[in-house]
This record gives structure tokens, sequence and C-alpha cells, in this order.
């Protein structure tokens, strides 16, 4: 009998963020970051090893995957058989966020993926190994094993192992919301991949990047275990503007901005400076997440969804782990 097992984790959006890798093969990073997962998004997805099957097969959203991507999921799968899982696998996931909208779901996609892949083969992976396995399908999904705010760790060894990610807080101990503002559709921008790359070789504010980002996640994690809400936000939207920095001053330049992510940069801060508490973090897309208290998310949506070019606002709440379904 083939086994089967279908996982689901949320997205997560880094309040210090991921940029840069010290190893390419094993999404070694840089830098230590630290999220918030999301629970409004995520991924469900469900793998069967099959002993008939030739080869690896995937269907994501209803779309059959062929070859690049389909090559990526087949590597991932390798580090699975690796594991000791046999044979080949057919998985088909799908996202309840949408994809095309310029919304990471790689995190909670190798997450999701990580879990499901492990739990139907029949291994039972803790999860600091689960992290370190997702971790090598894509960086941010290491986070997406854990609810809450979590951070991830850097790491200095070679083979990876001690580059994995932890809970700080559980999705219970602190209640904030993270409204995500989705732009009208525009170009396809730079894939966060090579965009890392380019980063890491041609920015003259990379180093820049390096010597600060430390002590930005040493004052986040003190932040989050205080849930000193101003203090996260600060230190947040401070972090993506020089992440932003980087990636504008790499060259050719990777300008992720579009007009309107600039208007919501500048309603939000007019916002705060009319006395609602809210900051924002900018991903590598042009679109707009914005933290506030839960008392002010009604208010704050219907604020965002009036700057042109919004197309919707989703409200998210501190999410779940991965779990089995
Ligand atoms: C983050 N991002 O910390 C940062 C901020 C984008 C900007 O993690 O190459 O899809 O698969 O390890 O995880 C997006 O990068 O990259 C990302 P890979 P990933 O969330």
């Amino acid at each position: 009998m083939p086994g089967t097992a279908t996982a689901r984790a949320c997205s997560n959006i880094a309040l210090v963020k991921y940029w840069g890798k010290r190893d390419a093969a094993l999404n070694l990073p840089t830098n230590g970051s630290l999220s918030m997962t999301l629970d409004g998004m995520h991924t469900t997805t469900t793998v069967t090893w099959d002993p008939t099957l030739a080869a690896d097969e995937a269907i994501v959203n209803g779309q059959v995957i062929t070859g690049a991507p389909l090559a990526k999921l087949a590597t991932f799968l390798d580090r699975v058989r690796d594991l000791g899982a046999t044979g080949h696998a057919r998985l088909e996931s799908v996202n309840n966020f949408p994809t095309a909208a310029g919304l990471a779901s790689s995190a909670s996609g190798f997450a999701a993926l990580a879990l499901a892949a492990t739990a139907a083969a029949g291994l039972d992976l803790d999860p600091r190994a689960l992290s370190i396995l997702a971790r090598q399908g894509s960086g941010s999904a290491s986070r997406s094993i854990f609810g809450g705010f979590v951070e991830w760790y850097r790491g200095e060894r070679e083979d990876g192992l001690d580059s994995y990610a932890e809970p700080i807080l559980e999705p219970a101990e602190w209640d904030v919301r993270m409204l995500v503002a989705i732009l009208e559709p525009a170009p396809k921008p730079v894939s966060s991949r090579s965009g890392m790359t380019l980063t890491t070789q041609t920015s003259p504010m990379y180093p820049a990047w390096l010597e600060t980002v430390g002590a930005d996640l040493e004052a986040m994690r003190a932040a989050v275990a205080a849930r000193d809400f101003e203090r996260v936000g600060e230190v947040a939207e401070a972090n993506c503007l020089k992440m932003h920095a980087t990636m504008i001053t790499t060259r050719p330049t990777i300008l992720y901005w579009q007009a309107p992510t600039v208007s919501l940069m500048h309603r939000v801060m007019a916002l705060r400076a009319e006395g609602l508490p809210c900051y924002f973090t900018i991903d590598a897309g042009p679109n707009v997440k914005v933290l506030c208290r839960p008392e002010d998310e009604a208010r704050l949506a219907s604020e965002l969804k009036a700057v042109p070019g919004v197309r919707e606002v989703l409200i998210c709440k501190p999410g779940p782990g991965a779990t089995i379904l």
C-alpha cells in the first residue's frame, strides 16, 4: 500500500529579514531572521509514495508541474529519500491565497511538503529536523514549521545542522494583526533566489546590512519577548527599508516597489502620525504588509483599501505551526 499523508503549513512574514546565503545548495543564510506565522495564508499538501511511479509527479493549484519547478521539487524529495523514503512521490498542493498576487508561497509550500512527505514515508521527524529539511527547499520555510513568532538561526556549521528555526512566542501568547495589502498585478520581479545572489555580489550597501542585522535581531527578539508593539514595529520597518536599500543598490537594480507600494508606505506613516499605531514591511515583491493592534484592524483595513492600486486586503493573526490533517 502506498503511504499517504496530508499536511498544512502557514506562510510567514519576516520582521527581521533573510537576504543572502552563505551556502546556496543548503540555503544557509548569512544572517538569522525572525518572523510571524500568518494564520490566514496556508498551503495544504498531500504526498503519496507510490512504488509504481517512474518519476516524481506534482500538481500545484490544479496545474501539472513540469520542467525546472518539478526538478526543484524532485531535488527536495531526494532529501526525503536520503532520510529513508523509497520510490517516487505524487504530490498535490493547494494554496488558499492568490499565488499569482506575488505573495510568497515557498515558505508555506516547502513546510507543508516537508511534513507531508516525511509522514507519508513513515518517518517521524522532530520539529527541529523538519525545520532543517524544510530549509533545504526554501530558506523561509524553516520558519513556517512553527507557529507564532519564530527565529531562524544562522548557524555556523557547514552541514547546516545548527541552522534551524525555533518558536519564541506561541500564537496564543501575543495577539497582533498583519494586514496584507495586495496590489494590482505588475511585471514579475526578480526571484528571491537570484536576487539574493546578485545583492551579495554587487550592492555596496550589503556590508552595512551584515554589520547591523545582528543588532536588529537582538532588538527584535527582546521586543517580541516583551510584547512591545511599538518597538517591534519600529525595528521591523527599519530592517525592511535596510534590506530594500541593499536590493535597490544591486546592479542591475532590484526595485520590487511599484507606485502604490510607495503610496502605502506614506499612508502608513501618515496614519501613525495621526495616532493609529501601524508599521509596514515589504518582501521581495510590491505588496505591503502592515502590523497593527487587533482593535485597529477594521479601521486600518479600510484605510489601506482606499489607497489607489490596492486590490484586496487580507487580515492575518499569528498562525499555527505545520500540522498533519
Ligand atoms: C524573508 N524573503 O526573510 C525574506 C525577505 C524575501 C524577502 O525569505 O532561495 O523564498 O528559497 O531560500 O525563502 C524569500 O526567500 O528564498 C525570503 P530561498 P526564499 O522572508
